[in-house]
């Protein structure tokens, strides 16, 4: 099982593909907040509000992955969750559950430098 945004479900969701000719249980939750959520927030952060490149509008992600011939479950209600985990892990075949969230949550609060220690930096920059 594993729990993705929707920008990272993006990169490789033609996975879907080898996980329903090889027959692999896989249940991948794509938490859908229609955004790279992560960077979007780091740009606002950074550039006073402003931000490009971060908005997403995407297929829905079950019924992508009918069309490769997964199962695919739509979950707007926390209480709809545990019955489509149980039915996707039931299968012998891959599913996705897509469940809508909010946009994102803020980041940490920055450090004293201004970014986030823990990210990375680009090469030839230095934290200040
Ligand atoms: C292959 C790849 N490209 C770019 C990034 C940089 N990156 C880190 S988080 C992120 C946004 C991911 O968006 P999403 O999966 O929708 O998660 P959210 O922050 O919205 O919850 C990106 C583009 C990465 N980690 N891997
Ligand atoms: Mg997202």
């Amino acid at each position: 099982m594993s729990i993705q945004g929707d920008g990272d479900f993006l990169y490789t969701s033609q996975e879907l593909d080898t996980a329903v000719r090889k027959r692999i249980p896989l249940v991948s939750i794509v938490l859908n907040n229609r955004c790279h959520g992560a960077e979007k927030a780091l740009q606002q952060r950074n550039f006073e509000g402003r931000c490009i490149g971060v908005e997403l509008e995407n297929p829905r992600f079950d019924k992508l992955a009918e069309v490769y011939g997964a199962r695919g479950f739509y979950v707007t209600r926390p209480e709809e969750i545990n019955d489509a985990v149980s039915a996707a892990l039931a299968r012998d075949g891959p599913s996705v559950i897509e469940i809508p969230v909010a946009e994102y949550f803020p980041l940490p609060e920055p450090t004293p430098s201004g970014i986030t220690d823990t990210l990375p930096i680009p090469r030839g920059w230095s934290r200040p």
